[in-house]
């Protein structure tokens, strides 16, 4: 997607990564300074929130969006990043930005 190092897919009901992995499986790596992105390609609203960050690094929330949307970040802070959709924390679980 246009303005993101990598982008992550948003289908109803799961976070995909480029490698097809799937919410609790979802990985995307980066360095410090690149933009993750995310584009909603489902039909029902969902959410990216961070449920963890590193020390340091500040939380993101895009807010609930839709069908065509897209949401980005570009961590600073090395470390592990965990987030889930607010909407459906059950199922859109545990997906993963690692910045080097
Ligand atoms: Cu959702």
């Amino acid at each position: 997607m246009p303005g993101a190092n990598v982008t992550v897919n948003i289908e109803d009901n799961a976070f995909v990564d480029p490698s097809g992995r799937r919410n609790g499986d979802a990985e995307v790596t980066i360095r410090s300074g690149e933009t993750v992105g995310w584009r909603h390609v489902g039909a029902n609203p969902h959410t990216v929130t961070s449920t963890d960050v590193p020390s340091g690094a500040r939380a993101f929330d895009s807010g609930t969006f839709g069908n065509n949307e897209t949401f980005t970040v570009t961590p600073s802070v090395p470390g592990t990043y965990v987030y889930h959709c607010a909407t459906h924390p059950s199922i859109m679980v545990g997906s993963r930005i690692i910045v080097t």
